[in-house]
């Protein structure tokens, strides 16, 4: 049965969504049109993201209005699910270093910042690491590229497959380790502690006992980040191509909306 907290909607059903290139384009911000229909569909189901940006960047794309994003969805989970709210109040975290220890993480990212010293390719910015509490996220051009910069790099990513080598070689340099390298955005990757994908989130849905839970995302294929949480049995997943294909889709599966 469903948990009392959502007993007022009508469905019985959790709808959670990836966010760029899923509620929105890459990084951009999330359209009027979009929120309307979150809105909607709130008032039928119980709604949330989960992507893999951490919470600050997440936020900036789905706050609209002065809104809190936090406060528009039943659950907000960014890194995955690490970061991980319910009805606005925040839930339990585990943190990337300390699974993976001090010393270890130290060989991690000086090979990274060797392999990305080395790597020659059209114009370099900055930020190539980024920290997170749940992993860190490797850029090659850097996470301060401007959006031409990144379509620019992601145009040639595809032609050179920059990215998939790297993270070959990270696989197997670092096979004991128990990561996960995945290629989830434009410009960069993820390495997170296997198990630790979009999966995990699911944990802080099970107790509320919803007779589906559907998830949409445009990674679905092996290798994308939505890959383990589209084809996850406990879940009913959805390919999208763009958030126009999102509303689409919506509309189709939840009439009215
Ligand atoms: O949400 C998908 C990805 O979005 C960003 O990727 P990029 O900057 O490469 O487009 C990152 O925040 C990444 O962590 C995330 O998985």
């Amino acid at each position: 049965m469903v948990s009392s907290t959502f007993a007022d909607r009508p469905l019985k059903k959790l709808v959670l969504f990836d966010v760029d290139g899923t509620l929105t384009l890459a990084r951009q911000g999330v359209t009027p049109d979009m929120t309307q229909l979150l809105r909607d569909l709130r008032k039928k189901v119980a709604i949330g993201f989960v992507g893999g940006s951490d919470l600050v960047k997440i936020s900036e794309q789905l706050s609209v209005a002065g809104n809190n994003a936090i406060d528009d969805f039943d659950f907000a989970f960014a890194e995955n699910g690490l970061t991980a709210y319910r009805m606005s109040k925040p839930l339990p975290s585990q943190s990337f270093i300390k699974y993976v220890g001090e010393e270890r993480y130290k060989k991690l990212v000086n090979f990274i910042l060797h392999y990305l010293a080395d790597m020659d390719i059209p114009i370099k910015r900055g930020t190539f690491i980024e920290f997170r509490n749940g992993m860190i996220n490797v850029s090659p051009i850097g996470r301060n590229a401007t959006i031409e910069e990144r379509l620019a790099f992601e145009a040639y990513d595809k032609q050179h497959g920059l990215r998939a080598a790297f993270v070959n070689v990270l696989r197997e340099k670092f096979a004991d380790y128990g990561l996960t390298f995945a290629i989830g955005g434009q410009i960069s990757f993820d390495v997170f502690p296997t198990g630790w994908d979009k999966t995990y989130c699911l944990r802080h849905v099970e107790g509320d006992g919803f007779e589906e839970i559907h998830f949409f995302g445009d990674k679905t294929y092996k290798g994308g980040n939505d890959y383990e949480i589209f084809t996850d049995p406990r879940v009913i997943g959805h390919s999208v191509t763009s958030p126009s294909d999102t509303a689409r889709q919506l509309r189709e599966l939840f009439v009215d909306v």
